[in-house]
């Protein structure tokens, strides 16, 4: 059997970030159609790869779907959340980064927005990114 070792446990490891402006917002970017929660607005990021470090995957997920290049030093671990997805569970590590080159595009996502933690709570989020607002509120 070829299943990754990831299948096994039953765990999916999502890193993602809240990249933070000088003016204090945050950039979230809401899900493609066709990818499970579409319409929700997330902080960007993904799945960590079998073998992976997290701030490694991090770091290909924004280039891939921003277009931006982020050092790893540049990643102060803030928090983390798990939900359940299915049959298995998703562990959410959220990163916070506050210094990054390039302009994020939306090179995935329909849309980018940079949004003050007080808005983040009426807009639709997947399960295991509403609770960091809390924490990303803090943090600022
Ligand atoms: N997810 C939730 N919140 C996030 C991210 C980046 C991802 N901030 C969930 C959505 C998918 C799973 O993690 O169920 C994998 O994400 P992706 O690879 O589809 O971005
Ligand atoms: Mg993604």
């Amino acid at each position: 059997m070829s299943t990754p070792d990831r299948e096994f446990s039953g765990l999916l490891t999502v890193v993602a970030v809240a990249m933070v402006d000088a003016d204090g917002r945050v950039l979230l970017q809401r899900r493609p159609e066709g990818t499970s929660m579409a319409g929700l607005w997330e902080f960007p990021g993904g799945k960590v790869e079998p073998g992976e470090l997290p701030e490694a995957a991090l770091i290909r997920e924004l280039r891939e779907e921003l277009g931006v290049d982020v050092e790893a030093a540049c990643l102060a671990p803030a928090t983390f959340a798990s939900e359940a997805l299915g049959d298995r569970h998703l562990l959410l590590l959220l990163y916070a980064c506050r210094k990054w080159k390039g302009i994020p595009q939306p090179l995935h996502a329909p849309e980018l927005r940079w949004v003050r933690p007080v808005e983040m709570h009426r807009l639709p989020m997947p399960p295991a990114d509403r609770p960091l607002i809390g924490l990303i509120e803090a943090l600022l």
